[in-house]
Order: structure tokens, then C-alpha cells, then sequence
């Protein structure tokens, strides 16, 4: 991979998880949309910093670990680093794996929090309110369902009296507000940015930031108060700027290259924890004088049976058996043109197999081993050169450089599912191609040499951008069809080269198998 230090910067992060169990499906999805992002972005040509990591803190961790029998620290080490191997076994280019247990994190946070003390943003006061230690915060009235539980966790409320330190958020939110008014691309999709200003139509209260020592120990001690610990959001939020090396203090005398990818910051979360990120962070932000992140990026559920899948309910999907069984490819495949990013979808292994085996192993899959087998049979393990092309072929040509703009157009709206879908039709387009032309029979006829050439050459011009769009698609299969194609497999910027086509100067190697039938797992 070339670095180009004039590339423009981009930022994604996930967010931290909690360490009180293992990865599951949903968290998968999330940090595997942050690799395809950074994928789509590294072939842009853009210089990517992806974050991710765990959040270790607060009361729903020591609830776990006393269940077993093990400290904090025991468990938050032991879940980390699983949540780390799950992302390394999922292949997924992550640069800062973050951990708020880590020993500068405290350092920042209990700097950030002296910074907005010694500005009046922190006051002490008595405090009343309906807790879930699911979420880990304290929801509104509203925020209850029917039954009177939260509907995230199907949990009754703890109901809270004690005095604690609060930050000014209700004073941000005019300011808030215009920010959300202004920016319209701030947080996608759009009707969860309706969904934030129609909340902050009511007034905006402060916010509890601090547990008292008596309730909780495992947490960042105020620096103003060692008889309190810093609440867990407060604590996991600034994980995203202590990412790029933000000390706490004055952001704006700390080091220039944090401003370039902050600029460009992009938040990847689930709209369980869209109030943390659209209300609490920015207004956080406001506080310390940083500019607010630049957008969020709102994930709708993975259901199981109708219910959201969460640990809590037990109703999980393990990623990492998923992926050694089927391989990297198709899982993250099947994730990102399932769901209708920002919509709820349904995990369900028909629906799995069946996408799987049509859209990739029936599309991509079998149009590259019959071009490029075909290819090998008659020229050897050259790419053949067209002579001529005939109004059929320079359409096909046309239309699959412009495929990747017209993929872009619809991730630009984060519609993800219909950007492959793009892909997936043309690749349909080139099958056609292939059917209307024969190839197989024009092989049988030595005066039909030179049209054989330019047929195999135009489907191999398209197999060419196949491999590059499928890139952060399916990242493995991509670089198995560069390779055939005996093409470089150069990453960064890659999309450049749809424009100026194969480099017909080199020779094809080994057919693969990008993509195998699938056959329904054993469920037991
Ligand atoms: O909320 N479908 O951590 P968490 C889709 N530590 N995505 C899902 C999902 C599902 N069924 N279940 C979880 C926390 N997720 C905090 C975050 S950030 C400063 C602190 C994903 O372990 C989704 O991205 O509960 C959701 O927002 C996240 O996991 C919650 O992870």
C-alpha cells in the first residue's frame, strides 16, 4: 500500500462496546460497515483512520464480572481482547483499537472534565431519576414503554436519589439545535435527525456526570472529587477524540494533524445509542471548544425471531462461527445487502444461503470462471486484444465504467443495498453479453479468432471493474479475480484505474473459485 500524505483525510469510527459479553452479529455489522467504508474510501484514494474499541467502565461491567467471580480488570482484559481476535478473524483493517481502561484515556478525560469545571460547566446538585443499567444512563419519562420497561433491554427502572456533579447541557442546546438545522447532512438517515430536533423540542436537561464512590468504584475519579468516579458515557465518548491523541484541555493548541481527520469525522453507531451521540456528544464537544464531529451514521437492528438481537436477550448470532464456516466474504456480503441501512432487517439462514448462492456464486462467481476460463483455453494466459469493437462491446464498456458513480451515488445516501444491487445488475448486464455472443462457439471457428478476442477482452475489461467496485464488498474475492487477471492489486486510489483499463501487458494466472454454492448449515 503507497502512502500519499497529500490524500485527504477521513475518520470512521465504531462505537465502543461494552466488554460484559462477547461480539455477536450486531456488533459485526457495525464495525464491518466501517471496513467497507474504509475500503470504499481507500479506493478513492483517501487516507483512512479507522477506530474502534471497548468501553470498560460503569456498572453493567461489575454486575458481570461479580457474577463471575472475577474482577473488573479481569473481565474487561478477557473481553477486550476477544472483541480484538473477533475483528482480526474477520479480516477487518481496523487502525486504533481503543480501550478506555487504557492508561492515557484517564489522564484526558479527568483533563476534559478540569477544563469544563474551571469554565462554570460542572455544578454539584441533587438528582432524581429512573435509571437502566442496560443503557447505562437515565431515561426520561418517555422513554419508557407500556409496561413501564425499557424497550431496549425489557427492563423495570432503578429509581435514583443521590447528589452528583452535572454538566451545562441544557445551556448548549440552542446552540444545538441551529447545528442540526444548519447541517443537513449531519446525521443520516434523515429521519433520524427529525427523530433528534422533535426531541429537543422539550427542554434539555443537564447532565448527571458523575457516581458516587459509595455506588460504584470501577470508573475515572472526578479530578475535583476523589469520592466520585466519572460517569461511563461521559468516559466512553471522548474515546473518539482521544483516538486521534486529543489530551483534554485546549483542543485548538494541540497538535495540527488531529483538526485534518477530525474535519472529516464520521460516527458509525446503532439508534439504541443515537441520544448519547446526537445530544449528549456534541453538546459535550461545545463545551470543550472542539468543533462538533462531522456526521452520524445510524444503523437500524438485527433481529432474531422479531426481537432485537442483543446479549441481553440471548438471542445472538455469532459472527466468527458464521465466518469460518462460510468464509469472511459472504458474511459481510449478506450484512450489507440485507439491510436497508437504518432500517431493522431479520438474520435468517434461508435468506443467507439464498442471497449467497444468486447473487454471488450464480453472479460474479460463475461470469468470471467462464470468461476467464475460456480466456486461458484460447490465448493462452494472455489478455487478448480487440482488433475492433462493435457498438455491443463499447456499450458494455461504457456502462461498467460508469458503474462506480453510479454505485456512489446511491453510498452517498447510504443506501447501500441498492449501490450493490447496482453491481449486481451489472454484472447481470455482462452475463447477457456473454449469452448473446457465444464465445464458446465462436472458439470453435478459427476464422472467428479475432471477434473471440475482442468478446473475451470486452468481458474481461468488465471483470476488471468488478474487481475493483467489489473491493470493500468482498475483499478476499476481489483481490483472487486482481490476481487472475494478473493485475496489480494496488488498493489505495484503485478506482483510477477502471478509467485507464487492464494492463493487458500482463498475463492471467490460475482460474479460482471466488465463489462457492453454499448449503444450508447444520443448525444444531
Ligand atoms: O452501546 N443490530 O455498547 P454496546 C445492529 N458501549 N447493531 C447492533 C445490535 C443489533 N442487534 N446490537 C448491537 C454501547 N449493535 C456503548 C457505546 S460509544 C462511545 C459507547 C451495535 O456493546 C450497534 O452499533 O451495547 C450498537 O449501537 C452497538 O452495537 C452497541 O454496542
Amino acid at each position: 500500500m503507497t502512502k500519499n500524505t497529500n490524500a485527504s483525510p477521513y475518520m470512521l469510527t465504531t462505537p465502543i462496546y461494552y466488554v460484559n459479553a462477547k461480539p455477536h452479529l450486531g456488533h459485526a455489522y457495525t464495525t464491518i460497515m466501517g471496513d467497507f467504508l474504509k475500503k470504499l474510501a481507500l479506493i478513492e484514494g483517501k487516507r483512512v483512520l479507522f477506530v474502534t474499541g471497548t468501553d470498560e467502565h460503569g456498572e453493567k461491567i461489575v454486575q458481570k464480572a461479580t457474577a463471575e467471580g472475577k474482577t473488573p480488570k479481569e473481565l474487561v482484559d478477557e473481553v477486550s481482547s476477544e472483541f480484538r481476535s473477533a475483528w482480526e478473524k474477520l479480516a477487518l483493517d481496523v487502525d486504533v483499537f481503543y480501550r478506555t481502561t487504557q492508561p492515557d484515556h484517564y489522564k484526558m478525560v479527568q483533563n476534559a472534565l478540569q477544563f469544563l469545571k474551571d469554565k462554570g460547566d460542572i455544578y454539584f446538585a441533587e438528582y432524581e431519576g429512573k435509571y437502566c443499567v442496560g443503557c447505562e444512563r437515565f431515561r426520561t419519562d418517555s422513554e419508557w414503554n407500556e409496561e413501564g420497561l425499557c424497550p431496549d433491554h425489557q427492563t423495570p427502572p432503578d429509581l435514583r436519589k443521590e447528589p452528583n456533579y452535572f454538566f451545562k447541557m441544557g445551556s448548549y442546546q440552542k446552540e444545538l439545535i441551529k447545528h442540526y438545522e444548519s447541517n443537513l447532512e449531519a446525521i443520516e438517515p434523515s429521519q433520524y435527525r427529525q427523530e433528534v430536533l422533535s426531541f429537543l423540542k422539550q427542554p434539555l436537561e443537564d447532565l448527571n456526570i458523575s457516581r458516587p464512590k459509595t455506588r460504584l468504584t470501577w470508573g475515572i475519579e472526578l479530578p475535583f472529587d476523589k469520592d466520585y468516579v466519572t460517569y461511563v458515557w461521559f468516559d466512553a465518548l471522548l474515546n473518539y477524540l482521544g483516538a486521534i491523541g486529543y489530551e483534554g484541555g485546549d483542543f485548538a493548541a494541540q497538535r495540527e494533524f488531529k483538526n485534518e481527520f477530525w474535519a472529516e469525522s464520521h460516527h458509525l453507531i446503532g439508534k439504541d445509542i443515537l441520544k448519547t451521540h446526537a445530544i449528549y456528544w456534541p453538546t459535550m464537544l461545545m463545551g470543550l471548544e472542539v468543533p462538533v464531529f462531522k456526521k452520524l451514521h445510524v444503523g437500524g437492528f438485527w433481529m432474531n425471531k422479531g426481537l432485537k438481537m442483543s446479549k441481553s436477550l440471548g438471542n445472538v448470532v455469532d459472527p466468527i462461527k458464521v465466518s469460518e464456516h462460510f468464509g469472511v466474504d459472504f458474511f459481510r456480503y449478506f450484512l450489507l445487502r440485507e439491510m436497508s441501512f437504518g432500517s431493522d432487517a431479520n438474520f435468517t439462514w434461508e435468506a443467507f444461503i439464498a442471497r449467497c448462492n444468486s447473487e454471488l456464486a450464480n453472479g460474479l462467481g460463475n461470469l468470471a470462471s467462464r470468461v476467464l476460463k475460456l480466456s486461458q483455453k484460447n490465448f493462452e494466459m494472455k489478455i487478448p486484444s480487440a482488433s475492433g469493437l462493435n457498438d455491443q462491446d463499447k456499450a458494455l464498456v461504457s456502462a461498467m465504467k460508469a458503474l462506480p458513480a453510479k454505485m456512489a451515488q446511491e453510498f452517498e445516501q447510504c443506501r447501500y443495498h441498492i449501490g450493490i444491487g447496482h453491481f449486481n445488475e451489472a454484472v447481470a448486464e455482462c452475463d447477457r453479453y456473454i449469452n448473446d455472443n457465444k464465445p464458446w462457439v465462436l472458439a470453435k471457428d478459427p476464422e472467428q479468432k479475432d471477434r473471440l478476442a475482442s468478446v473475451l477482452r470486452t468481458a474481461m475489461e468488465a471483470l476488471h471493474v468488478f474487481s475493483i467496485v467489489s473491493y470493500p464488498l468482498t475483499p478476499e474475492a476481489s483481490l483472487k479475480l486482481q490476481e487472475a487477471l494478473g493485475q496489480s492489486g494496488e488498493i489505495v486510489g484503485a478506482l483510477f484505474r477502471v478509467d485507464t483499463g487492464l494492463d493487458a501487458t500482463r498475463s492471467l494466472t490460475e482460474v479460482p473459485q471466488l465463489f462457492p454454492r453454499l448449503e444450508l448449515p447444520d443448525l444444531e
